[in-house]
């Protein structure tokens, strides 16, 4: 037997360390016979959750095996080899550029990426091709909680660790269900809660999960009234006198501003408002007032959201009042929901950003990127480019002439989803690289470009508390899959930029990408493959110099007070709340939220290729309190269909006091080859923040329709769609 090897979870943002236990045939890896958690990892400290302990089981099934081609989509793919592929790719990527520019181009790519396929990717579109129109999906996921730092601190990067977790005496958890999204950090926060009874946990969020079911005050919002409750808690925080008047006149801007807004937040407002008593509000004042140490953990209730950045800032505002910031078991901690997002932000991996926490509007910025890559003054544009849905919209006007998609299953996770369908269908030119087919957005594809995922390939990966882990390969895939930034730097290179993407490792395309770190806040200029791989994962900040392991400076950020704007001054931000986008009305009168389950990923590309996932969580469901139930004549099970003003969706219904009147819930991760007509997205509308772009994936106004059939399992559409990789490869 072989030594195990240590790597990192692929699934969220927690990033927990994984031993995997190989299979090997004299010195050959074959597989993987059991993965467990590492002991040695300070996230985890050894902790999984089922789908970290499951994920070997999926890594080989129905994968993409060679590149396929097709000139239209009503046609079969054909296999071609990986020069062909690459020869067309070029070949219509210059046809674009020299006929449209090569803002016409655009691609989208994910948090799944390790940070070296993220890097190269940027270089290509940014610098090479000098359009900014990369975005990934972190745009749906976590671009408010980027906003809400930049606008409050000065910089993105969450300035709280996982130890927090273990010191604090009152947990705050708003818009997020950590139990069944973060399992270990939620883990890690109820075993300190158990044993210490002084310590509070508030868990703010519209329905009842298994995180609020075991929180000391659970406020059961009404969707779309988070500012009107935490403008509501500064006001009483106020009145009470629970202010830090030291922190804010020494160390922040902006409080005057604010407290003109909050006064108009008195209880009796509030609670009509957020549909809550004035006790439980009081209650949840009381608490963060006379707490030692607050920590605020939040996550898509706050940032999928037509205000997320203003609910952000509006969380930040309360640990600005009371100075509950830049210490031990303090602060605002935004939870990464994807493996990497946190690299993606780090490595310039949206469209107004650039690497190294840097902005395509800032002039400096651009100028140092362009020297670095050695590319002419004013290559980099100054204006950001388009995020995910103006990608959408793009192909809709006829703008966009060639789309590449990477790493992320837009024909599932986009909102107003029969519309971004139709735009995709009209695209010219489509390259999809995935690990897997069938997928439902290789249905769009006119090229399919084959990836090498989690355990193929080297990478390095930053979880939620900054911790930067190296991601081993350790066994080779099936089929002639290339790893991402392999295939974005061979492109590069035949584009003419040969000096450019002259990579032989990703070792080397981490090595480049540190550099651009240095003196910025996400600094990990001393990091590097070998570094990790000796001393293990490591927060950053992490300087070019530096020699010990994990240095208690980079544990936590701003703990001199000293914050990352021009001033070093934080800002309060004054906002007002406005609610919902699509509010409930008398012909849609339900609002439809959306969300996860415990055992699911996503798209369930994976998950849903895992045996024992699928007996978990089986079927789509769509939750209804039994008082709306009884109103409409529903009995648990019976098939019901949710409409919206754009779509429908049919399944089962599933009868639950853990879901507030007025308002229903939905998962979000069965798409169209998963069940038949139960896409969450096909209800959602594409409404977004005006700060960070991000759409509300969590609220639209519906109407629920009962519908006499029994659901079925598992769709027959399904098993059409299983059989297909057979027939093309
Ligand atoms: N099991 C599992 N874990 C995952 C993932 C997965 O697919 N499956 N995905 C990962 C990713 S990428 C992400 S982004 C995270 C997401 O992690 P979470 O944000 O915890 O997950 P969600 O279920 O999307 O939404 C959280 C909660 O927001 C609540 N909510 C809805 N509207 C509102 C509102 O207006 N205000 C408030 N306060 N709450 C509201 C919902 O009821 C829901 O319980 O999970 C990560 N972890
Ligand atoms: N209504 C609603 N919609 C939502 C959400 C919601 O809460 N409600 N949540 C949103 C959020 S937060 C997110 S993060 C998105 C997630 O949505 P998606 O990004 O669309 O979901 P995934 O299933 O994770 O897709 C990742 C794809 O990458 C592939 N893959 C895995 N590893 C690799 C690799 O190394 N290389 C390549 N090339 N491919 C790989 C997988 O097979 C999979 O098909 O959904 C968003 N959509
Ligand atoms: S908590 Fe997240 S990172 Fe940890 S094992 Fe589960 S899915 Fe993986
Ligand atoms: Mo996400």
């Amino acid at each position: 037997m072989s030594d195990p090897i240590k790597t990192v979870c692929p699934y969220c943002g927690v990033g927990c360390g994984l031993e995997v236990v190989p299979t090997v045939k004299g010195d050959k890896i074959t597989g993987i016979s059991k993965v467990r958690g590492d002991r040695s990892h300070p996230s985890s400290q050894g902790m999984v959750c089922v789908k970290g302990a499951t994920v070997a089981e999926s890594i080989g099934k129905d994968r993409l095996l060679h590149p396929m081609l097709r000139e239209s989509l009503d046609e079969p793919f054909r296999r071609v080899t990986w020069e062909e592929a690459i020869d067309r790719l070029v070949t219509e990527i210059q046809k674009v550029r020299f006929t449209w520019g090569a803002d016409a181009i655009c691609m989208y790519g994910s948090g799944q990426f390790v940070t070296e396929d993220y890097y190269v990717a940027q270089k290509l579109m940014k610098g090479a091709l000098g359009t900014n129109n990369f975005d990934a999906n972190s745009r749906l996921c976590m671009s408010s909680a980027v906003m809400g730092y930049l606008q409050s601190l000065g910089s993105d990067g969450p300035p709280c660790c996982y130890d927090d977790l273990e010191l604090t005496d009152c947990a705050f958890l708003i818009g997020t269900n950590t139990a069944e999204c973060h399992p270990i950090v939620f883990n890690r926060l109820r075993k300190h809660h158990k044993q210490n009874p002084h310590v509070k946990l508030i868990v703010v969020d519209p329905r009842c999960t298994p995180t609020a079911e075991v929180a000391d005050l659970h406020l059961a919002i009404k969707p779309g009234t988070d500012i009107d409750l935490l403008n509501g808690i500064a006001y009483l925080l106020l009145e009470w006198n629970y202010f830090d008047a030291d922190f804010i006149e020494e160390c922040t801007n902006g409080f005057a501003e604010f407290v003109e807004v909050v006064r108009h937040y008195p209880p009796e407002r509030v609670v009509d408002r957020c549909g809550i008593s004035v006790e439980d509000l009081k209650k949840a004042a009381q608490y963060w007032g006379e707490s030692y140490r607050v920590l605020s953990l939040w996550s898509m209730g706050i940032n999928q959201s037509s205000e997320g950045t203003a609910k952000a800032r509006s969380l930040i505002n309360l640990h600005l009042m009371t100075g509950q910031i830049g210490r031990a078991g303090a602060g605002p901690f935004s939870l990464t929901g994807q493996p990497n997002a946190m690299g993606g932000r780090e490595a310039g991996g949206l469209s107004h950003l650039l690497p190294g926490y840097r902005s395509v509007r800032n002039p400096q910025h651009r100028e140092e990127i362009e020297h670095f890559w050695n590319f002419p003054a004013g290559r980099i544009q100054a204006e950001r480019g388009r995020t995910a849905w103006e990608m959408i919209e793009g192909l809709e006007s006829g703008d966009v002439k060639l789309l590449w998609i990477a790493a992320t299953n837009p024909a599932v996770s986009l909102p107003d989803l029969e519309r971004a369908k139709k735009a995709l269908k009209r695209s010219p030119f489509t390259v999809y690289q995935e690990a897997y087919y069938p997928t439902e957005t290789a249905v769009f594809a006119h090229l399919l470009l084959p990836a090498t995922q989690w355990s193929e390939k080297t990478g390095v990966m930053t979880n939620s508390e900054r911790r930067v882990s190296l991601c081993p390969a350790f066994q080779s895939a099936d089929g002639e899959a290339k790893e991402d930034w392999a295939i974005f730097a061979e492109v590069g290179r035949r584009l003419g930029f040969v000096e450019q993407f002259s990579f032989n490792s990703s070792a080397e395309v981490f090595a480049e990408f540190v550099k651009l770190t240095h003196n910025r806040p996400c600094d990990m200029s001393g990091l590097s493959h070998d570094r990790l791989r000796e001393q293990g994962p490591t927060q950053w900040p992490y300087p070019v110099g530096e020699t010990k392991r994990s240095p208690a400076s980079s544990q936590r950020l701003y703990t001199n007070l000293q914050f990352a704007t021009p001033d070093h001054r934080a800002r309060f931000g004054a906002v007002h709340s406005k609610g919902l986008a699509e509010p409930h009305d008398p012909a849609y009168p339900f609002v439809l939220t959306t969300g996860r389950v415990y055992g699911h990923w996503h798209t369930l590309t994976r998950t849903g290729r895992t045996e024992k996932i699928q007996q978990l969580h089986p079927e789509p469901f769509l939750e209804i309190h039994p008082r709306d139930a009884k109103e409409l004549g529903i009995i648990e099970g019976n098939l019901v269909e949710v409409r919206s003003r754009r779509g429908s969706a049919k399944l089962a219904a599933k009868v639950t006091r853990s879901i507030s009147p007025g308002t229903v819930f939905m998962p979000m991760h069965w798409g169209a080859l998963w069940a038949d007509d139960a896409e969450v997205n096909a209800l959602m509308h594409s409404a977004a923040c005006p700060d960070s772009l991000q759409p509300e994936l969590k609220a639209c106004a519906v109407q629920v329709i009962p519908l006499t059939a029994v659901a079925t399992a598992r769709s027959e559409q399904f098993d059409r769609a299983i059989a297909a990789p057979a027939a093309i490869s």
